[in-house]
């Protein structure tokens, strides 16, 4: 009974919560395919060294839950998502960053990317996400892994994760690129590159 009053009060400015919910994405759902599958950490690790997993190497890194609410910058949210899978803190741990990186491009299937910065990807919420409410995610939520960035507007919640890249210079994603804000704080509002203040995107 008193969870509809609680969702609302969790709700950041300009958002509502819609009937249902909404699958969002730009182009097609990749297909998966488990032996040729892999997931890469490369760009500014310590060692110099790109990391290459396979599916099953990658599920053999540690787990964690989290619960969250999801935000899209066009204004729906979805309440209570109940994610499972691989902190971006144990991968953070597996391939350590160089000293200098301090912000962080997630890749997708067909290039989607999403860049943030290191302190916004170490946190415990975030993570690559392979099940939503105790079911395997399905194909179209980004199945076999997506990103799970809860704190920040749903567009940097990649779905379909092929690579994290680490950066020492900060660079745009795709829906950065395209007018979104770099850091994409929803209870700040950062929807649009035109309300950047100086130092929260690249040149
Ligand atoms: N690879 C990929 N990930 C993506 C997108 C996309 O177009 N491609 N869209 C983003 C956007 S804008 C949103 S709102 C969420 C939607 O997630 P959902 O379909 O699980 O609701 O996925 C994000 N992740
Ligand atoms: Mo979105």
């Amino acid at each position: 009974m008193p969870e509809f009053p609680e969702e609302e009060s969790r709700l950041p400015p300009g958002q509502y919560i819609p009937r249902g919910r909404p699958v969002i994405h730009y182009g097609r759902v990749p297909a998966f395919r488990p032996q040729t599958w892999r997931f890469q950490v490369f760009g500014a690790t310590a060692t110099g060294e790109a990391h290459m997993y396979t599916w099953e190497e990658f599920g053999g890194l540690p787990k964690a839950t989290v619960l969250a609410d999801f935000h899209c910058v066009t204004k729906f949210s979805i309440m209570g998502n109940e994610w499972a899978g691989i902190p971006a803190r144990a991968l953070l741990d597996a391939v350590p960053p160089a000293d200098d990186v301090r912000h962080v491009m997630i890749w997708a299937e067909y290039g989607y990317s999403a860049n943030m910065r290191l302190a916004d990807f170490d946190r415990e919420s975030t993570l690559f996400a392979t099940e939503l409410d105790e079911k395997p995610l399905s194909p179209e939520r980004g199945f076999p892994v997506r990103a799970v960035v809860p704190h920040l507007y749903a567009w940097k919640s990649v779905k379909w994760v092929r690579a994290i890249e680490y950066l020492t210079e900060d660079r745009r994603g795709f829906w950065e690129e395209r007018g979104y804000h770099n850091v994409a704080d929803p209870w700040r509002e950062q929807r649009y590159s035109y309300q950047e203040d100086p130092g929260e995107g690249p040149l």
